[in-house]
């Protein structure tokens, strides 16, 4: 029973849509299973076609894989139904889509505290997408959460609405100032998403289980990263749900027992979009170089990502925590053409050192990198695919990547495109 979990080893955006699509023929089943159109994952075809996804797997791109929403998803179906029909008009078969009764639904309340909240908090902000995934993840915790199924169903849909309403309406609208929404025609609009999400939805566990049992490959797809897991990330500057890998097995219903690889990727540097801790980021030149060179601007948002050098404490610390069995190491040649390479082997903290993440907010927030400088290279690198076609001093980067992180490279990208890879193992 194969699955494999396919993770973020950082703050997100490591190339995780490459690498599903990368894997396309070998997998049956493509799974989302946490977050919901805060994601952005882009992915060029062979034929130089971009494309840039929210909500849809990566695997829609694969011609053949079924592609699931699972139940941890939150579904903004707007977005989802907009997504679909451009993929259909570039030809792609979104008949294979198949969407968990049991996500919830992202609603335009959850959109608009989004936004007020951001707001509120000033300067502390966390720098959300204004997605509305946090709020619609809050009313899922607090049970008052309306799901996918209840589209099927539209007296439940209009007292459930009628229900968060009154509360979001008469209390936090107040609160924020703002204008009050109206349950008839939120409810007409869902009812209208309702009629084009029915094919879709399926009750997706048993899919898989079936899948499963019929011995063919699933891929968990993950979004967003470890360090911004809800439980196990740079907290509260994280996302509210578990991208990790317990949040695969939560999120869509596969048991733990049927995961036999679990792949993290990485970048040869760091990114990060939003607020937060970030040891290794860098305001210089390299800075600029890494967000230039690597086109760091973010898939959803367009914002200007964070930049800074590989943090080898976040890496060990994701392998660990989500059992990485592989390594993806992606974008080693935005690295060509600096004159040393960086590699964060530790913290200092207040006179303290740490090879493994602090337990405190505050620590983390004083932590500063300990370096290792490694030589760097000029050549460009992306035509390179074996080892053997790489400098010797990128050969050394990546050595040392693995030996600090206890597992191997399997993969290293050299460039955006789908053949644009070193396959190791
Ligand atoms: P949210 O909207 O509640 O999930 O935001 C909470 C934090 O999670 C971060 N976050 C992300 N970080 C990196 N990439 C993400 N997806 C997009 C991309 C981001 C974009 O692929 O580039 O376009 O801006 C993503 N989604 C959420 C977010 O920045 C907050 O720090
Ligand atoms: P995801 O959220 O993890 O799927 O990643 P994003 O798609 O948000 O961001 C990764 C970006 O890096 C995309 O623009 C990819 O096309 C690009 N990319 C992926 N792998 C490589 C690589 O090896 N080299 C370069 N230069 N770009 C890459
Ligand atoms: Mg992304």
């Amino acid at each position: 029973m194969p699955a494999i979990v396919l993770i973020g080893a950082q703050w997100g955006d490591e190339g995780k849509g490459k690498v599903t699509d990368l894997l396309g023929d070998r997998v049956d089943y493509v799974v989302r299973y946490s977050g919901g159109n805060n994601a952005g994952h882009t992915v060029v075809t062979p034929d130089g076609q971009k494309y840039a996804l929210h909500l849809m797997p990566s695997g829609a791109l694969s011609p053949s894989a079924v592609i699931v929403i699972g139940n941890g998803v939150v579904v903004d179906p707007k977005v989802l139904i907009s997504e679909i029909d451009g993929l259909a008009e570039r030809g792609v078969d979104v008949s294979r889509l198949r969407i968990s009764g049991d996500a919830h639904l992202i609603m335009p309340h959850h959109r608009a505290l989004d936004r007020v909240v951001e707001r509120y908090l000033g300067s502390a902000r966390i720098g959300t997408t204004g997605r509305g995934i946090g709020p619609a993840y809050g009313d899922k915790v607090a049970r008052m959460g309306i799901r996918v199924q209840d589209l099927l169903d539209p007296g439940i849909l209009r007292k459930k609405l009628e229900l968060a309403l009154r509360e979001k309406n008469q209390m936090l609208f107040k609160v924020y100032n703002r204008k009050a929404l109206d349950t008839d025609a939120v409810t007409e609009e869902y009812l209208g998403y309702a009629e084009r999400l029915r094919p879709y939805i399926a009750e997706t566990r048993v899919i898989l289980w079936d899948a499963l049992d019929r011995g063919e490959t699933v891929l968990l797809e993950g979004a967003q990263a470890t360090m911004l897991d809800m439980d196990h990330g740079t907290y509260p500057f994280v996302t509210s749900s578990n991208p990790t890998v317990g949040g695969a097995c939560v999120g869509s219903g596969i048991p733990p027992t049927a995961i036999n690889q679990v792949i993290g990727v990485t970048k040869a540097y760091t990114t990060r979009v939003g607020s937060g801790p970030f040891p290794t980021e860098l305001f210089d030149d390299n800075g600029a170089h890494l967000r230039k060179v690597g086109a760091e601007y973010g898939t959803t948002t367009g914002r200007e990502r964070r930049c800074g050098w590989f943090d080898a404490v976040i890496a060990r610390y994701a392998v660990r925590l989500n059992g990485i069995t592989d390594l993806v190491v992606t974008k080693l040649d935005v690295l060509s053409g600096l004159e040393k390479v960086p590699i964060c082997v530790g913290y200092e903290i207040d006179g303290e050192r740490y090879d493994d993440m602090p337990m405190t907010q505050t620590a983390i927030h004083h932590a500063k990198p300990i370096y290792e400088e490694l030589d760097g290279w000029w050549e460009d690198i992306s035509k390179a695919r074996s080892e053997a076609e790489l400098p010797e001093n990128a050969r050394r980067y990546l050595a040392r990547i693995e030996e600090l992180c206890r597992t191997r490279v399997s993969v290293v990208g050299v460039g955006p495109g789908r053949e644009e890879n070193i396959v190791r193992h």
